[in-house]
């Protein structure tokens, strides 16, 4: 049975034991954040908050919910040990589903067990964390799901993008020109002066967050991808202010409206690839309208930062399924592509069956037409295992020539402006450059000059690999 809550899966967390339940009451302002950010970088748990300084009884703030690739296995029903590859196979296979949703009466979601409505909204009455020092401010969407509607074809569109507290009732956020979010903004509303309808759901069903940070395609609606990738249609609720429908389940749904006529600065905050930003001017504002929540609700919070954390997992999945897709539509002969958590999405490992200047140069152009949110992209031949990192330098050092396998290409107004070793000139003017490294033997040479790996699999010959095989068990040699 799929999993239709955030409360649903800590229950099955807790009893694979990758839940910490803490019961100190802890500080919002910084202390939660902390806590979170040294369990990420000791491969902790997922944890609970249960009691949150200057807050009731029942608020509660949570971290880390799928931000380990167990806890991701764990989230798709899979075996907790389920490895890197499988888990990227079974979301590939699921991923293209399309199970449409189901629509409950308000009386039947359990997200309107409370509504504030207009002047009661009070955003401060639940615990929003403060996650790092230096933080613009208290930010309540760290890993929450954001839908907007297109007027124009009645498209929802799903997306993850963070929204802090300005005030009690405004939220600024930076949704970057280059998301869907953005593209219905700036199409549909802001050039007639209309305030767009906006919800922000905190602590929906797993597979809900995992869908909305993956670059599903316009005009698709991600709430059928969750049903696909559930395997059970995932239930949804109207809004209370707007005809945006929202997963039922979630613990906090923000109702609110984008001002045309106003704009924010958002941030500083300790960004996706393990840096603080700076402050980003031109964000967006939202007057929140209502908020409706579940008795004792959980603020989804991710203490972001260095790899690996909830987001650099699941982008890895979620980017890498749709690179390889894209790849093979462009026509690289793609095996699989990895997006290493640690590599934040700017490091790209693409395996392919046939390598070589023309293949690397069809993979840097996939990678720099459109939006570009990576920048270093390894391509190795299909003998090596994409997942396993150490055999991934192992190629990049020894078939990369230094002079004639490097191809880098620059452009200008379409790069991401997070990417921390642009100069303020390049990220003002979203100038980038990106680099694929051809790590793959030249298919022009003759199978004799081609150095043979010295690996147990490649340097032996098949007898006396089945001989050492068949024998292990006698040698006493445990691996
Ligand atoms: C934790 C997390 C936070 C994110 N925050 C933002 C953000 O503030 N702005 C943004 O443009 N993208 C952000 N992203 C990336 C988007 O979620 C991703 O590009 C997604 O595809 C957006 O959906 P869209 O394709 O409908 O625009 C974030 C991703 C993660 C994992
Ligand atoms: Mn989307």
């Amino acid at each position: 049975m799929a999993f239709n809550s955030h409360r649903d899966f800590f229950e099955v967390l807790e009893k694979e034991g990758e839940l910490a339940r803490v019961k100190k009451e802890v500080d919002w302002d910084g202390e939660a954040g902390a806590i979170g950010r040294k369990t990420y970088e000791n491969q902790g748990p997922a944890i609970l908050f249960e009691k949150i300084k200057d807050y009731p009884e029942g608020y509660r703030i949570s971290n880390g919910t799928t931000g380990t690739w167990s806890r991701v296995a764990l989230s798709m029903e899979m075996a907790k040990k389920a490895s890197v590859r499988e888990i990227y196979q079974e979301y590939e296979k699921r991923v293209d589903i399309k199970i449409p949703p189901k629509i409950l009466k308000k009386s039947d979601a359990p997200c309107k067990e409370n509504i504030m409505l207009g002047d009661e909204v009070d955003l401060h009455q639940f615990p929003m964390p403060l996650i790092h020092e230096g933080d613009g401010g208290r930010y309540v969407g760290t890993w929450d799901v954001v839908i907007n509607k297109d007027p124009e074809t009645n498209w929802q569109n799903w997306g993850m993008y963070r929204f802090m507290a300005h005030t009690k009732n405004w939220l600024t956020g930076w949704p970057q020109t280059t998301s869907q979010f953005a593209f219905i903004m700036n199409k549909s509303y802001l050039p007639y002066n209309k305030p767009m309808p906006v919800a922000i759901v905190l602590g929906a069903d797993p597979l809900s967050h995992i869908i909305a940070t993956a670059g599903i395609k316009p005009y698709e609606n991600e709430a059928e991808n969750v049903g696909g990738l559930r395997g059970q249609a995932v239930e949804l609720v109207q809004c209370e202010t707007s005809d945006l429908m929202v997963p039922a389940h979630a613990e906090i749904v923000i109702e609110g409206e984008v001002m045309p006529d106003q704009i924010a600065p958002d941030g500083p905050f300790g960004e996706y690839p393990g840096y603080r930003s700076g402050t980003m001017c031109a964000g967006v504002a939202v007057k929140v309208k209502a908020v409706t929540y579940r008795s004792k609700p959980i603020v989804t919070m991710i203490a972001l930062g260095t790899p690996p954390d909830d987001s650099s997992i699941a982008a890895s999945l979620t980017a890498a399924v749709a690179m390889k897709k894209g790849l093979m539509r462009h026509g690289v002969p793609v095996t699989d592509v990895y997006v290493p958590p640690e590599g934040v999405t700017h490091l790209i490992v693409i395996g392919v069956t046939k390598g070589g200047t023309e293949t690397t140069r069809k993979v840097l152009d996939y990678f720099t037409l459109r939006r570009i949110m990576t920048n270093k992209h390894i391509v190795v031949d299909a003998d090596v295992d994409v997942f396993n990192m150490a055999e991934v330098l192992h190629c990049f050092a020894t078939r990369c020539h230094p002079g004639r396998g490097i191809l880098y290409e620059w452009y200008e107004g379409r790069s991401n402006s997070l990417t921390p070793f642009y100069n303020p000139e390049e990220r003002k003017k979203l100038k980038g450059c990106s680099v694929a490294f051809d790590s793959t033997w030249p298919p022009e040479w003759e199978k004799e000059i081609v150095p043979i790996k010295s690996s147990f699999k490649t340097i032996f010959g098949k007898e006396i690999i089945d001989k050492v095989n068949n024998n292990w068990d006698t040698y006493g040699i445990k691996l």
